[in-house]
């Protein structure tokens, strides 16, 4: 059986343009190795960082001829992947969605849109291969744990799949499928991910993880990810991989073991993940040693009431040497363009290295056109202060003189901060 994998196209997202950022599908790549190491002929279409539209996506079905294309769906995404959905099924194709959206919405995306057959739950690894095997042999979708899927008129969930005991076993993604040389950070450094832990077991209403992992977290060992680094760093040479589970910091002892692990094998990779406040400065400083590069400290309005601990995050990130990335989502429920202000605030006084804003898009929060304005004007504050600019760029000099990216990254680097704060002045001049 031939099967595609697709990776529609976003919503119109700032950051990535400000950024100039692709991030690598890892949920996909990971999916792919383990069908692939099954014995599946799996191609990868990545709509989203080959800025595919679906004339082209229709011509590449017609010239592989799939039996089956699943699809990546969250909730940045839901438009694009339902119409990718319905160009396969007009190919004559079986559709099966997978990702955050589906796996929690999956009952009413089935119901509303015939040209889906089946949606998968949570983790795909096995849900999806079973279904495969399923289809290869005639059946129906009919018991397959983690699926919800098409009878005739009605939408059938099966019961939940048990979740993988051992992420250590499963095999490494394999890159070369993917469109690697769109995968960039600042539009240069080549950027990968990998995950090391997931699922989650706190609980914040507007989170799809607890549901898709069944409130738990499960983690891989030290070595395991070790391994996955230094497989990394010899076979596709990134400049920087992105840790990208749920809660990366959920055990900082594990944390500290992995920080460890690397060190012990000097991996002549950096690398990024998104952190929570509470982390103690020493661990940042062997993080450093391990060649962590930046964190993204995940930002919550509440977090203003008690601001001593994330301004002792941002201070210590700078004493590590670790660039403080401050990460905040705009616009749920009850909040409005002057709290969103203060908000803002807040943040520009932390002495942040950048700051990433996103729009809460997944509940009846702010209208777009406020989260729109809040957004730019967030962006456009952030970087077009003075004080800011000739910061940032002597500790960016500073940073680079001790790390081990070349000097023509730090020149492109560079560059891309110059203009970024430019086009940012620029839109403030024009406003
Ligand atoms: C890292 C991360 C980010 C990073 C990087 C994003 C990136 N593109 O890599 C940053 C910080 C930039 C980010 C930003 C945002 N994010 Co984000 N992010 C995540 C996070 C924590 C990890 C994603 C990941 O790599 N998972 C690891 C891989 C292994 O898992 P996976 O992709 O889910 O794949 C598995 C299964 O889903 C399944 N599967 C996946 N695809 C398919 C396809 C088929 C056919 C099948 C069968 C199975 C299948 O199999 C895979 C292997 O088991 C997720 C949480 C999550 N678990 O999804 C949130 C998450 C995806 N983000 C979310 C949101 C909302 C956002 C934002 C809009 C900001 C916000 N909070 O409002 C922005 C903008 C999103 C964008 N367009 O990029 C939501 C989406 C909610 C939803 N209902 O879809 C999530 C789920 C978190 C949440 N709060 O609920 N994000
Ligand atoms: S801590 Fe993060 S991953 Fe966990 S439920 Fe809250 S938002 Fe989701």
């Amino acid at each position: 059986m031939k099967i595609v994998l697709i990776l529609p196209k976003s919503d119109d997202i700032l950051y990535s343009k400000i950024f100039g950022v692709n991030f690598p599908p890892v949920g996909l790549a990971y999916l792919s190795a383990f069908l692939t190491q099954k014995g599946y002929r799996i191609r990868i279409i990545d709509m989203s960082a080959l800025d595919m539209d679906l004339s082209q996506l229709k011509f590449v079905l017609r010239r592989e001829k799939p039996d089956l294309v699943g699809i990546y769906c969250a909730i940045t995404r839901v438009s694009q992947a339902l119409s990718v959905a319905r160009s396969s099924k007009n190919e004559g194709l079986v559709t099966v969605l997978g990702g955050p959206e589906p796996s929690i919405h999956g009952e009413i995306i089935l119901q509303r849109n015939s040209y889906i057959d089946a949606i998968v739950r949570g983790e795909g690894e096995h849900s999806f291969l079973d279904l495969i095997e399923r289809l290869e042999r005639g059946g129906t979708f009919e018991g397959i744990k983690g699926v919800t899927y098409r009878d005739g008129g009605k939408v059938i969930e099966n019961a939940l799949r048990p979740q993988i005991k051992n992420l250590d076993a499963l095999p490494f993604p394999l890159w070369h499928f993917f469109p690697t040389e769109r995968y960039r950070l600042f539009s240069s450094f080549p950027l990968l991910s990998v995950t090391s832990s997931r699922g989650c077991t706190f609980n914040c209403s507007f989170c799809a993880v607890p549901e898709m992992y069944q409130h738990t977290w499960r983690c891989r060992s030290p070595d395991s990810l070790a391994d996955e680094m230094e497989y990394l760093a010899e076979k596709y040479d990134p400049s920087v991989v992105f840790i990208s589970d749920d809660c990366f910091m959920a055990n900082l002892r594990r944390v500290e073991k992995i920080c460890e692990a690397f060190y012990k094998r000097d991996l002549d990779v950096s690398w990024a993940c998104l952190s929570r406040t509470d982390i103690p400065l020493s661990l940042m400083q062997k993080m450093k040693r391990a060649n962590c590069i930046a964190l993204f400290f995940n930002l919550e309005s509440q977090m203003i009431n008690d601001s001593k601990e994330v301004r002792a995050a941002f201070r210590n990130a700078e004493k590590a040497r670790i660039v403080g990335v401050a990460n905040f989502v705009f616009g749920f429920p009850g909040e409005t363009y002057s709290t969103c202000r203060k908000y803002l605030n807040f943040i520009l006084g932390l002495d942040a290295d950048h700051a990433m804003f996103f729009r809460n898009i997944s509940e009846n929060g702010l209208d777009t056109e406020t989260l729109s304005r809040i957004e730019w004007e967030a962006y456009q504050t952030f970087y077009s202060r003075k004080r800011y600019y000739l910061r940032h760029l002597i500790k960016s000099i500073r940073l680079f003189g001790f790390s081990k990216v070349g000097l023509t990254f730090a020149i492109r680097y560079l560059k891309w901060f110059n203009e970024t704060v430019f086009s940012m002045k620029h839109f403030k001049d024009e406003s």
